[in-house]
């Protein structure tokens, strides 16, 4: 009988594995990668981002992520969620400021209906205040719903952050198809903007300086990877063409070639995250993903 019960629990454990909020990321606990920092320093030693996680299953979204901080700072750290539908915040760059009033907009899309903000106290090594942020149409309803938990102290700042919220807390009834997720860090006072950011965004750029009070930043969004959460995990690849770039959702880096449109190749590279076309000449271009069929047109303009 003993044995009988023991083997219901771990099928039923394994049926329904789901991550747990402890503040730390390990492989085995189904955490699926959005996307990584790109940028070599993102804002400074106590501001820098690494990966970036979500998994989800029929009653709650998990959200996740790594830094590469070994100082400790007050800042803020965000994250944005956009269902698709209904529309949502997108601001006007230099003068809409976000939930935490930084000056943080969108590039339409994504079109924000949730911001989930954290406080980081550099001296207490600490977080010290948490709002989910529903978007309204004309402001702001904050509440405090979900578990969190993560890892850090004042001498490292935020190493990991898990965080889990029932889409009914979320006002779904039935959780959207696809999402898209943004993730940065902002200052930590009113009227700061991002530093760093997943996905990377060329409105924000590497090693801090001006960033911390520009009024610039218009950050895209990454689509969550579909993914199979029950069994084994397979790959899987989305990538969304963007003016002057390609975003890339992967749980491992993507080779992605592309060819002008008389099918000359222009490059061929390894993705993760985002893939800046700025600096070609102007034009439409096609991209093929590598071990796909998949291709598409991108265009790039200046
Ligand atoms: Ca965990
Ligand atoms: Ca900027
Ligand atoms: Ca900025």
């Amino acid at each position: 009988m003993k044995r009988l019960v023991v083997g219901l629990l771990f099928a039923t454990v394994a049926l329904w594995a789901a991550p747990t909020i402890d503040g730390v990321i390990t492989p085995g606990e189904g955490w699926i990668l959005v996307g990584s920092d790109a940028y070599a320093t993102g804002g400074g030693a106590g501001a820098h981002l690494g990966d970036f996680y979500y998994y989800r299953d029929a009653a709650y979204l998990y959200l996740a992520f790594s830094t590469q901080n070994t100082e400790s700072w007050n800042l803020a750290y965000g994250i944005a969620l956009d269902p698709q539908d209904p529309p949502g915040y997108v601001g006007v760059p230099g003068t809409d400021v976000d939930a935490w009033n930084r000056y943080i907009t969108f590039d339409n899309p994504p079109t924000v209906n949730w911001e989930f903000y954290w406080y980081w106290d550099g001296a207490s090594g600490s977080i010290t205040a948490f709002n989910e942020c529903q978007w309204t149409g004309s402001g702001w309803n904050y509440q405090a719903v979900g578990n969190y938990a993560y890892t850090g102290d004042a001498a490292t700042g935020l190493q990991q952050l898990e965080y889990q919220v029932a889409w009914s807390d979320l006002e779904f009834n039935i959780p959207p198809d696809d999402i898209c997720l943004a993730l940065w860090i902002a200052g930590a006072d009113n009227n700061t903007s991002a530093v760093d950011v997943i996905p990377q965004d060329p409105t924000v750029s590497d090693g801090g300086g001006s960033e911390w009070t520009d009024t610039d930043d218009q950050l895209g969004c990454i689509m969550a990877p579909v993914a199979v959460h029950e069994g084994s995990l397979t790959p899987t690849i989305r990538v969304t063409p963007v003016l002057n770039g390609l975003r890339v959702a992967a749980d491992h880096p993507v080779t992605i070639t592309l060819y002008r449109a008389n099918g000359q190749k222009v490059l061929t590279q390894s993705v993760s995250g985002f893939l800046n076309l700025r600096n070609l000449e102007k034009g439409v271009y096609l991209y093929h993903i590598a071990g796909t069929t998949e291709t598409g047109k991108v265009v790039v303009i200046h």
